[in-house]
Parts: structure tokens; sequence; C-alpha cells
């Protein structure tokens, strides 16, 4: 099932990691959403969560650490037809990426923007990272963290980004209910996904998600009246402070023009003729570059 979204590319993750279940509710809701393969462009960072660009089987681009929100602005400015994801870390996407983080939520281009929140830099073997509780010493750390926790869903709140969700890696059915509703939402969004990295951080782990996490009941996310928006904003605030983490949809605001509709209201011809689309003239003349030279030393 949903194996059509498979790449041929062996994914490398340790056995039991939490990526795995985001990988798997990711093929499903790609094939529930009935998303066009070629349409769709995955941007990841670095860390074991960007690995994932390898191994979902759309268009995507590896890029660097902290730099795939920037790469995904750019590839959904020059192409509003494509659907844009964003895969991260909490270290790549909170720490070196936090300014591309912010400014994503301001400009609320359609770009939903996935968070591998497993509370360290996995992949550089299991520093503290900007998501990880004061005072929590993981088995890598020779101290308890001594910095405050960044909260992506209050922080991206605050950027001003439309759609906000969190959920679990290991609860498949309803991440993928999250996948499927960020990817049809029409704005800047963040789908925060705690992430248990059974290497290296021995406190988030099944028991202490069971123990320390709910659903979301009686919740509405929509927002679709200005009016409402402070009482929305401090209720999600209030959920945030509480001592369990909400798993669920907490906002889904319909008030905000998107990027593109923002470009367009400068610029007429770009929706339809967006600079994809554009012939790039030298001298009057098309460049003479031969992309298949380019591809050919590049590719394996
Ligand atoms: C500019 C730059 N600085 C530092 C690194 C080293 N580095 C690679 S991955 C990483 C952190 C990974 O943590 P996170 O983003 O949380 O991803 P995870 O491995 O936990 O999925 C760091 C610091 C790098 N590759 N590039
Ligand atoms: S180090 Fe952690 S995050 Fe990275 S693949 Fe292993 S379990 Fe997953
Ligand atoms: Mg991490």
């Amino acid at each position: 099932m949903a194996m059509e979204f498979s790449s041929d590319v062996w994914p490398d993750w340790c056995p039991g990691c939490g990526n795995f279940g985001i990988f798997t509710a990711l093929k499903q809701a790609l094939k529930e959403a009935g998303v066009e393969k070629e349409k769709l462009i995955l941007v990841s960072g670095i860390g074991c969560s960007g690995k994932i660009a390898h191994f979902v089987n759309v268009s995507g681009v590896h890029t660097l650490h902290g730099r795939a929100i920037p790469f995904a602005t750019g590839i959904k400015a020059s192409n509003p037809t494509l659907h844009v994801m964003v895969h991260g870390g909490d270290g790549d996407l909170l720490g070196i990426g936090m300014g591309h983080f912010v400014a994503l939520g301001r400009r609320n281009a359609e770009i939903l923007v996935v968070v591998h929140n497993n509370g360290v830099y996995g992949l550089t073997k299991g520093q503290a990272s900007p998501t990880l509780a004061l005072g929590t010493k993981t088995k890598s750390q020779a101290f308890p963290n001594i910095n405050q926790a960044v909260n992506p869903i209050l922080l991206g709140m605050a950027a001003g980004y439309t759609f906000l969700a969190r959920g679990y890696a290991y609860n498949i059915e309803h991440l993928k209910r999250l996948f499927v509703e960020g990817l049809s939402h029409r704005g800047s969004g963040i789908l925060e996904i705690i992430q248990p990295c059974v290497t290296w951080n021995n406190i988030v782990t099944m028991d202490w998600v069971a123990q320390n996490t709910y659903y979301l009941k009686d919740w509405d996310p929509l927002l679709k009246d200005l009016v409402q928006a402070n009482e929305k904003k401090k209720r999600i605030m209030d959920l945030e402070n509480g001592e369990k983490k909400a798993l669920g949809v907490f906002l889904k605001d319909l008030t905000k023009k998107t990027h593109a509709e923002m470009v367009a209201s400068i610029n007429r011809a770009y929706l339809e003729h967006p600079p994809a689309e554009q012939n790039f003239l030298a001298n009057g003349e098309m460049p003479k570059l031969d992309i298949n030279r380019v591809l050919q030393k590049y590719s394996l």
C-alpha cells in the first residue's frame, strides 16, 4: 500500500526510529490525497530527518543545514502550481534555520513545514536541540540542558503561520490525517511531529509520550474572522502552557492572503506567467546552456 511513493533508496534510519512512522504516514497521505508525484516537491535539510527526501518517490532537494525553507520558498514562488513541503529536524529548522522559519510565517506561502522533533541533533550524535526541555539530560549529554526550549507551535503562531498541528510519529493513522489536512491548506503550515530518537533520546520514549500527551477533542481549529483571532490565539497559548502536549490541528486560519496572492497584487501577470514558465533571454536570445551536460556531471 502506498508503495508507489517509496523510492528504491533503502531507508537507513536506526531500527525503531520515529522517522519510519513519519515516512509511512506521509506515503499513505499522499496516496489518499491523490497527490500527483510530478506536482509535489519535497525539500529537506540536513539531519537524519533530511534523508526522507531520498526515500519518497517524488521530486525533491536534499539541501543545506537550515536552508530548506528558502529553497522551498524559491521553488514555490517560481512555480505556484506545485505542491511544496519541507522536512527538517528540530535543530535544522529551529536552530540554524530559525530566521527562515519565522520569515515563512510572515509570507504565508503555501508550504507545509514538517518538524521532525526528537529533541536532539540525531545525526551528529545526540546533542541537545532547541526543543529539548530545560533541565533534561539525555544519555549523550554530560549535564542537564541549561537552555529554555522553543515551542514550534507557539513560535509558528507568533510568526504568522496559518496552519498549526502536532502529531506523533507512532500514531500513523492520526498523523496521516494531519498530513492530508496540512497539504490541502492554502498558506504556510507547521506540522510538528513528536519523533522518538531511539538511539540518543532516552527521555522521550513511547512511555513518555503515553503519559505526557493527549488528543484534542471538541476543538475547532477554523478561523474565518479576524474578530476571533485574539481569542483563538489566547486559547492556543493556554493549551500549550498546560502540563501535557496536545496532539491535533490547533489552527486553520483562512483570514490571510497567500504569498502568491500578494505577489499577484503587485504583479498582475504573475499567476498567469510565473517565472518558471518564462524564457530567459540573453541579448534577446535564449542562452546556450546544455542542461544535459550539467545533469551528467552531477548524476551518480
Ligand atoms: C552549516 C552546518 N552546520 C552544522 C552541520 C552539522 N550538522 C549536521 S546535522 C546537524 C543537526 C541535526 O539535528 P536535527 O536538525 O535536529 O536533525 P535530526 O538528525 O535530529 O533529524 C548538524 C549540526 C552541518 N551539516 N552544516
Ligand atoms: S540517530 Fe535517532 S533520529 Fe537518527 S536515525 Fe537513529 S533513531 Fe532516528
Ligand atoms: Mg533533531
